[in-house]
């Protein structure tokens, strides 16, 4: 392989001097340095190549995010013009700019018809904390200040930065100095785990009737909003079961408690409708999203809102002391521009839900339906989780399940596919523009990275 021309290091020099600087997210830093990170230098369509010149099938879109795969020069082009019209200018002073105007009409021609606003954001993450000042002053506005409290669910993931990791339901986070208060959680519809004896109906219900119990415990008029992913994405890529979000939404219309889609993961595409909440069939009152609405290219996320929420804020809410930098930002506009015409006017999505999609599933089902390893496949669109499992009558999972998904993704890179551990599940959401030949690929090489994992579990 040719690298490009700025690649003139040794893989080497680029680890030591990684380590000698850079911090890495949801890593044993000393363990990494010990390893070296793998230098990742070049990407076209699905594939990637690192510094040594191996080539992987990228089954994870980055990290969910490259909705057209990687080396799009329409994306690039977008991005250049606009830095040469105008590289970045503000949305404080009473100015906007032709790119984030064009973009919002876009956006808003593929939401349905009920949202009518957005507040820009850089990040998934900054997008969730938006959410919970923009929900708050919502209830202030509405002459219901005291609606403050935040239901999220244990396992959830909304980033990273305070408020979103206090929002998510990752211990671990929590833990680490990540909540703050208002915040409660309710159990995630993770049946394969959880469900015990009761069938995943009657266990979804379950689930979604204590976000019942917790808004009668808290006061319906302390609580602001239930925010949740429509699947849960770094959580594991868990499914509800069908009967969850039906409840869940008359629990929140009921008690007035705002419904908020997590989107960031699910949106633009991924499961073949525009957006995860359509699939699901749920109506939230605000949607999170980032990573696909510029196919990753360039940071940017958003808050969208309800004409109900829109119109308060505007008609009767005066200034609201909130913005960024960066919201807005002309060369991100420009970029996310270019990526939703091109998944809108290349048929992308609606491949997905016709063709690759189904393909994709039915390939997951062929491989690994009587898999002694695999418990569970759930998925939909460019989606696939598999569940492994030790004793499938008993859903009894490995003690070593964490360890025996890591080996999985290793295998995986050995084998030139990159897909997902977490926990006892491995996942895959490869870019939207994958063709029947490359899914093939995904769950060929997947299948010999699960065999190798089973034969060390001792079950080939
Ligand atoms: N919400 C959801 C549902 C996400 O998946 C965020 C918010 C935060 O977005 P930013 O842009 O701030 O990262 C995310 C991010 C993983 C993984 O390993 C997933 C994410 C981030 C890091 C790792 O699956 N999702």
């Amino acid at each position: 392989m040719n690298l490009p021309a700025q690649i003139n290091r040794r893989t080497e020099d680029y680890q030591q001097s990684d380590a000698a600087h850079h911090i890495h997210g949801f890593v044993d830093q000393k363990a990494l340095n010990a390893e070296g990170p793998r230098v990742m230098v070049r990407g076209e369509g699905l594939y990637l190549w690192d510094s040594e010149g191996k080539r992987y099938l990228d089954g994870m879109s980055g990290l969910w995010c490259t909705q057209l795969g990687y080396g799009r020069r329409d994306l690039t082009a977008a991005a250049a013009a606009q830095m040469d019209q105008l590289a970045y200018y503000n949305m404080f002073f009473h100015t906007t700019h032709p790119a984030v105007i064009e973009l919002s009409e876009l956006l808003f021609s593929l939401l349905p018809g009920h949202y009518s606003h957005v507040i820009y954001t850089n990040s998934g993450s900054e997008a969730n904390e938006v959410l919970i000042r923009t929900v708050r002053r919502y209830w202030q506005v509405v002459g219901q200040p005291q609606k403050k409290i935040m239901i999220g669910r244990w396992n959830g993931y909304h980033g990273s930065t305070l408020a979103a990791s206090a929002l998510g339901g990752m211990k671990f986070m929590h833990e680490m100095g990540g909540m703050i208060p208002d915040v409660a959680h309710i159990d995630e519809p993770y049946w394969f785990a959880h469900g015990g004896e009761l069938t995943p109906a009657e266990f979804g219900r379950r689930c979604a009737l204590q976000l019942e119990e917790k808004i009668l415990e808290l006061g319906a008029e302390n609580v602001a909003g239930f925010i949740a992913e429509p699947f849960q994405g770094a959580g594991g890529m868990i499914f509800p079961p069908e009967s969850y979000w039906p409840e869940i939404q008359r629990i929140c219309r009921q008690y007035d408690v705002l419904l908020c889609a997590d989107e960031v993961i699910g949106g633009f595409g991924r499961t073949g409708e525009w957006f995860a909440h359509q699939h699901f069939g749920f109506e939230p009152d605000t949607l999170s999203i980032a990573k696909g609405l510029t196919s990753g290219y360039l940071p940017m996320g958003g808050l969208v809102l309800s004409k109900r929420i829109a119109e308060a804020l505007v008609e009767q809410g005066g200034v609201f002391a909130h913005g960024l930098t960066y919201s807005g930002h002309p060369v991100a506009a420009a970029v996310a521009l270019a990526n939703l015409k091109a998944l809108r006017d290349e048929g992308i999505v609606r491949q997905v839900k016709d063709d690759t999609g189904p393909y994709l599933q039915q390939l997951l089902h062929d491989a690994f339906g009587n898999h002694p390893m695999v418990g569970e496949i759930q998925g939909t669109g460019l989606l696939g989780a598999l569940q492994f499992v030790e004793d499938k009558a008993t859903r009894k999972r490995f003690a070593n399940e964490n360890d025996l998904a890591w080996q999985c993704r290793t295998f995986g890179f050995e084998e030139g596919v990159i897909i997902r551990s977490t926990l006892g599940r491995m996942i895959m959401a490869p870019a939207l523009v994958a063709t029947r030949a490359e899914l093939d690929e995904l769950v060929d090489k997947t299948r010999i990275a699960v065999d190798r994992t089973a034969r060390i579990a001792g079950k080939l």
